[in-house]
Formats: C-alpha cells, sequence, structure tokens
C-alpha cells in the first residue's frame, strides 16, 4: 500500500480496535487508490479517506424477546449509517449470531461503493443483530422483528435510511418489521424498507435480483473474452437467496450448476442441480441441504472438505465473508476455473484474489457483481414514490441494463487506470471518485 494511504489505514485500525472484518474491506480499497490520489490532490487535502471511513452515525440497542417457553433473550441491534453523499442510507439488515459492529461495518463500507456503483441515488449503510434465526418459530422471529423495530424506527425513513434483507432476513423478516414501522409510525411508508411482498409494495425481480445480477455480471465479464455461460460447469456455494437465484439465471443461460452448500456442509449433484427440489428444501421447508442428498440419488452429501474443490469453469461464492480462501482459489486455478465472482460480501480472502488476478482468472468483486440486489431495491424505492407497479419482465430488464453499466464503469476505469481486466481496481476506483466528488460539493460533511 503506498505510503500515504497506508497512514490513513494505520490510523483506521488504531480507532476501530478488534475490527478485523472492516480493516480487510479498508485495506481492499485502499490497495486501489493510489492512482487516484494522485491524479485528483483534492482528496487528500479534503481528508475524503479519513472521513469515509468514519461513519456518519453509528447506533447500537438493546433487543430483548421472549421465546415461545416465555424465556427472556437479549440480543445487540446495529444500524451503521455510514455515508448519505448520494443518497438516504441504503443497505441490509443480517440476523446471525457471528454479528459484532465490525461485520455490520465492513457490509456497510462495501455498500458506499457498491451503491455508487449501481448509478442509483443511494447511500451507503447496513444493519442488523446477533441474534441467530435458525429453529426458531415464526411467531419468535416476529416478536424479534417487532423488538427490534421498536428501536430502529426512529433513525429510519424513506428520506433518511432504507434497509432491506441479508443474511438471515429475507420476505418473512421484512414483513414483520415493515409491519411494526406502520404500528408504531401510523403511516404506510412503502419506501422506507425494500425487498416486501409483492402485494404491498414490493418490487417484482428483487428476489431474484441479487443472484441474477451475479450471473449477468459474469456474463458480461466472459462476453469480454467472446465467450459466454452456455454448456459451462457452475459451483454455486451457499443455498439462501443469492445462491438460489444465482443457479436460477445460470441454469436460464444454459450452465450446469453441479453444486452447492450451506453451513453444515456441502452437496454434488452430477445431474444438475433440481431447483425445484432445492427451492422447496431450502425457501419452504427451511430445511438442511444434506437432505437435497437424501432425496435424489444422483447427489452427495459431504460434511469435510471444500466445495471448491469441485472441478468447475465458473465459481459463483454466495454464502458469506472469507469463505473462499487461498488453498481453495489454487484449487479451483489448477481446476482451470475460467471466472469467479462474488454473489457475498467479501466471500474471498485477499491472498485468494490475488491468485485469480495473476492466474488471469476473470475476477468479478462483490461491490460489482451482486449491486443487482441494492439497485433493484432502489427501484422499488423508485415505484414506491411514484406509486407504481411493474411488471416482472421490466424490472428485469432495468436490472440486466444496470449490471451491464456496472460492468462497463468498472471496466472503462481499470483501462483508463492502467489495468484492464482488473474489476477490483474498476469497481474501487469508479465507486470512490462518485462518492468523493459529492462530499466535496457538499462542504465539510
Ligand atoms: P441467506 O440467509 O438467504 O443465505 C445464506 C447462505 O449462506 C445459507 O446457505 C447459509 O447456510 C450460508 N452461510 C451463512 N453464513 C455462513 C457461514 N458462516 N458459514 C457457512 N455458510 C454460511 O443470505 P443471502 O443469500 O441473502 O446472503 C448471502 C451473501 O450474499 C451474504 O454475503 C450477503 O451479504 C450477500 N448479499 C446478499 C444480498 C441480498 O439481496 N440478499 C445482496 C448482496 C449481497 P446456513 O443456512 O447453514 O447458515
Ligand atoms: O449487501 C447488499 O447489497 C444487500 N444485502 C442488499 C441491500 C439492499 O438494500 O437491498
Amino acid at each position: 500500500m503506498d505510503a500515504k494511504l497506508q497512514s490513513v489505514f494505520d490510523g483506521v485500525v488504531r480507532r476501530n480496535p478488534g475490527e478485523a472484518e472492516f480493516h480487510q474491506a479498508v485495506a481492499e480499497v485502499f490497495e486501489s487508490l493510489a492512482p487516484v490520489l494522485a491524479r485528483n490532490p483534492q482528496y487528500a487535502e479534503g481528508a475524503v479517506l479519513q472521513r469515509m471511513c468514519e461513519p456518519e452515525r453509528q447506533i447500537i440497542f438493546r433487543v430483548p424477546w421472549q421465546d415461545d417457553q416465555g424465556q427472556i433473550h437479549i440480543n445487540r441491534g446495529f444500524r451503521v449509517e455510514f455515508n448519505s453523499a448520494l443518497g438516504p442510507y441504503k443497505g441490509g439488515l443480517r440476523f446471525h449470531p457471528s454479528v459484532y459492529l465490525g461485520i455490520i461495518k465492513f457490509l456497510g463500507f462495501e455498500q458506499i461503493f457498491k451503491n455508487s456503483l449501481t448509478g442509483m441515488p443511494i447511500g451507503g449503510g447496513k444493519g442488523g443483530s446477533d441474534f441467530d434465526p435458525r429453529g426458531r418459530s415464526d411467531a419468535e422471529i416476529m416478536r424479534f422483528c417487532q423488538s427490534f423495530m421498536t428501536e430502529l424506527y426512529r433513525h429510519i425513513g424513506e428520506y433518511t435510511d432504507v434497509p432491506a434483507g441479508d443474511i438471515g432476513v429475507g420476505g418473512r423478516e421484512i414483513g414483520y418489521l415493515f409491519g411494526q414501522y406502520k404500528r408504531i409510525t401510523n403511516r404506510h411508508e412503502s419506501g422506507v424498507i425494500t425487498g416486501k411482498g409483492l402485494n404491498w409494495g414490493g418490487s417484482r425481480a428483487r428476489t431474484e435480483a441479487t443472484g441474477y445480477g451475479a450471473v449477468m455480471f459474469t456474463e458480461e465479464m466472459l462476453k469480454t473474452r467472446s465467450d459466454d455461460l452456455d454448456g459451462r460447469r457452475v459451483v454455486v456455494s451457499g443455498s439462501g437467496n443469492v445462491a438460489i437465484y444465482a443457479t436460477e439465471k445460470a441454469q436460464q443461460l444454459g450452465a450446469k450448476v453441479v453444486a452447492c452448500s450451506d453451513s453444515s456442509g456441502w452437496i454434488v449433484d452430477e445431474a444438475g442441480i433440481d431447483l425445484e427440489l432445492l427451492k422447496e428444501i431450502k425457501e419452504i421447508q427451511r430445511g438442511r441441504i444434506s437432505e437435497y442428498a437424501d432425496r435424489r440419488s444422483s447427489a452427495r452429501f459431504e460434511s469435510e472438505g471444500t466445495i471448491w474443490s469441485v472441478p468447475c469453469d465458473v465459481a459463483l461464492p454466495c454464502a458469506t465473508q472469507n469463505e473462499l480462501n487461498a488453498a481453495d482459489a489454487k484449487q479451483l486455478v489448477e481446476n482451470k476455473v475460467i471466472a469467479v465472482a462474488e454473489g457475498a460480501n467479501m466471500p474471498c480472502t485477499p491472498e485468494a484474489v490475488a491468485i485469480f488476478q495473476e492466474a488471469g482468472v476473470l475476477f468479478g468483486p462483490g461491490k460489482a457483481a451482486n449491486a443487482g440486489g441494492v439497485a433493484t431495491s432502489a427501484l422499488e424505492m423508485q415505484q414506491n414514490a411514484s406509486r407504481d407497479v411493474w411488471s416482472f419482465e421490466y424490472a428485469e430488464e432495468r436490472l440486466h441494463q444496470i449490471m451491464i453499466g456496472v460492468h462497463r464503469r468498472c471496466a472503462q476505469t481499470a483501462e483508463e487506470y492502467g489495468a484492464p481486466g482488473n474489476y477490483v481496481l474498476g469497481a474501487n476506483v469508479a465507486g470512490f471518485i462518485k462518492v468523493a466528488d459529492a462530499m466535496i460539493a457538499q462542504g465539510l460533511i
């Protein structure tokens, strides 16, 4: 890292001790910025980097709730409102036991640049809780969401901060959260949250958007080498919202998806994933991935080893941060992977990214490749603001055009900065410049 950037980075580490994921996300952006600072002295003069690394506001709150047996639990709630230079804070809520401030800050920081890249008027934020939804009844989930929103409601709003889903937060949770917001405020303020149900303000194609978008981005990367997904072998990690719809779009484009996973292990199905079965197990029954192998003879379940040992042309990590390390990357390169796109946020470690780039593998970083989800959230806000309802085909076409735009912005910026094909640099620099210029134009904020 360049010396000036290193000194700002050291300050960030000192000010935010013990937040390894946040440090990792900041370092990854800073690694790309030396040429930008060299060409634009106003950014250093305006202390733009230092300001960007300090969230505009951080809220931490108690979330008490009662389980079905009457026992009381206390969780911790977070909302980090990171940057509003381009629009209201926008970003999901994650409910997972691993959540702490460092995870929310890494996600919120990434969200600033991702949202900028979409070209939509949205700032960056993220929230969540260390609540573990797994194994909880619908009634418990509802009580938790109601308690969470009883504090969160005063901090959010259509023009202020607009949450959505992330790990552990899907359509069911968004419903309970929105219901409580409406009850407390007496406002049917559709634009306060996205990922809503289709008959009460949700956008068609939002459920599909992140996974579809990641595959659309992959297709754009492949096009630069006159290639496409047709007939390609694909491995997708995870089996949640992003993984399922990445699988669906990859299949629509003629690829064969042969493996997916959850936190207990992975399955390989050489006949190709049966998506209806996967959806039934994961979306309806909220079951485990091992059940897929129990119900399909062409599949086997593994609880040891790694899904990245399955040979493939295209790898789509769609589960969680740092799920693909250097050894996994080496194995994928040995198996002749041609493209990797991050459906999840920061799933590849920095060492893994370096291995892909050195091997000439097309690599799409999360802030570009998974931007389709938040972009379609912005389309949902647009429909809510105009009290309109678009068709699936129209919403999907808008998403497609946005992903083509995200890819073009990354590719052009990488080229402009002398690193053609480096989507990491392209995404970081293009995302950064737009936010930095807006911050300078808006005075000392
Ligand atoms: P879901 O909760 O729907 O699914 C998460 C999947 O990842 C599950 O299969 C889960 O397995 C697995 N997983 C989660 N944590 C771990 C872990 N620590 N170790 C191993 N596996 C794990 O979440 P999403 O699909 O929405 O999110 C997946 C990723 O995509 C996240 O990184 C998220 O930030 C990112 N993302 C999501 C967007 C969205 O619109 N939803 C938009 C952009 C990015 P298990 O059920 O066993 O925990
Ligand atoms: O990481 C992400 O971009 C999301 N979880 C989606 C955020 C959103 O506001 O739709």
